[in-house]
């Protein structure tokens, strides 16, 4: 599949609000974050992935790899710890994020040449699109 890496910037998105609301975020940073133009920048060493969300307002920033729980920290977003999963389904790279939120997660994969994301929580998905730049 077409590889991931490189550098990413928000065309489009589908119910972050939704997303946002389920994960507990109080509504004056979600006012925020709806108007941010976020970029993403994924970045792999090996098998090691590193994966950096960037906003004017706060950024965050996790690295994991393929296949190997990993404790996370979702530090500026809702601050909980997850235990988290990283896998390729066919083309599509998934991660399982285990806590208190249930059917928590998202999804990424590469569609004419933009970048797809879903994020999941609840029952609430966001969707997200990039394009290269
Ligand atoms: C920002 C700004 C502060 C408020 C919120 C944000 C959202 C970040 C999200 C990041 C998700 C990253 C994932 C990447 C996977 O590849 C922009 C940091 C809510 C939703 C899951």
């Amino acid at each position: 599949p077409t590889s991931l890496c490189g550098k990413w910037e928000l065309l489009s998105s589908i119910n972050l609000e939704g997303y946002m609301i389920a994960l507990g975020i109080g509504s004056s940073t979600r006012k925020i974050a709806l108007k941010l133009k976020q970029h993403k920048l994924i970045e792999q060493a090996n098998d090691k992935y590193v994966i950096k969300t960037f906003s004017t307002f706060r950024n965050y920033v996790f690295s994991f790899r393929v296949d190997e729980e990993f404790d996370e920290f979702t530090k500026g977003l809702d601050e909980r710890h997850c235990k988290s999963v990283v896998t390729w389904e066919e083309n599509r790279m998934v991660c399982i994020q285990k806590g208190e939120k249930k059917n928590r997660g998202w999804a990424h994969w590469i569609e004419d040449n933009k970048l797809h994301l879903e994020l999941y929580c609840e029952d609430q998905t966001c969707k997200q699109v990039f394009k290269r730049v």
